[in-house]
């Protein structure tokens, strides 16, 4: 599991060569947005629970259907279920947010999920909604509490996005 630090090192001695000004751009980049990469982390581990219950609610609202009998989060296990699937997504989130660095999706989340979502019938579209949702409510709360530049939020929500979608042809 890599970090964006420990990232750029690695390509670089893998060439052999000392960092060079894009290096040091990039890392400068990294810390000085180490603060705000923290505090939406804190914001995160303080608000887990509401945001994953209200994304929840929000995600069977604008898809009524997978609550309804022969939806996929329909009976209270598979209800259960899917927050818990969006628990998931959203702490390895805050992970990647403070790593800098997607690794840990690919590594803990991503990785053979495709062929479990497809042989229970878990669909992707929804899943996917629910994940922008939650990013939605991160950054709306991050700028209510004076993060400035909101847009570094996305990159783990998008990464996850991405992936899941490619995984769903
Ligand atoms: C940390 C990495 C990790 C991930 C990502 C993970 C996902 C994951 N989700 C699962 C099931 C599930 N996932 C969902 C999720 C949903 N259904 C919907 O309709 C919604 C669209 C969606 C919620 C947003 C449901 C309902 C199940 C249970 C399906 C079933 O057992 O029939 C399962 C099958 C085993 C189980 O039920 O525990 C796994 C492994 N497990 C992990 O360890």
């Amino acid at each position: 599991m890599r970090d964006a630090v420990t990232n750029l090192i690695r390509n670089y001695d893998i060439a052999g060569r000392y960092l060079d000004r894009n290096a040091i751009d990039s890392l400068k980049d990294f810390f000085a947005s180490g603060n705000a990469r923290v505090a939406v982390a804190t914001m995160v581990s303080g608000n887990a629970a509401t945001i994953v219950k209200d994304a929840g609610l929000k995600l069977f609202e604008e898809v009524p259907e997978l609550i309804s009998p022969g939806g996929n989060a329909y009976t209270t296990r598979r209800y259960s279920a899917c927050l818990r699937d969006m628990d998931y997504y959203l702490r390895y989130a805050s992970y990647a947010l403070v790593a800098g660095s997607m690794d840990v999706l690919d590594e803990r989340v991503l990785q053979g999920l495709r062929e479990t979502y497809n042989s229970l019938g878990v669909p992707i579209g929804p899943t996917v909604v629910g994940i922008q949702i939650m990013k939605d409510m991160l950054k709306e709360m991050a700028a209510s509490q004076g993060v400035d530049n909101t847009s570094f939020i996305d990159e783990p929500f998008e990464y996850m996005t991405r992936e899941l979608s490619e995984l769903s042809v």
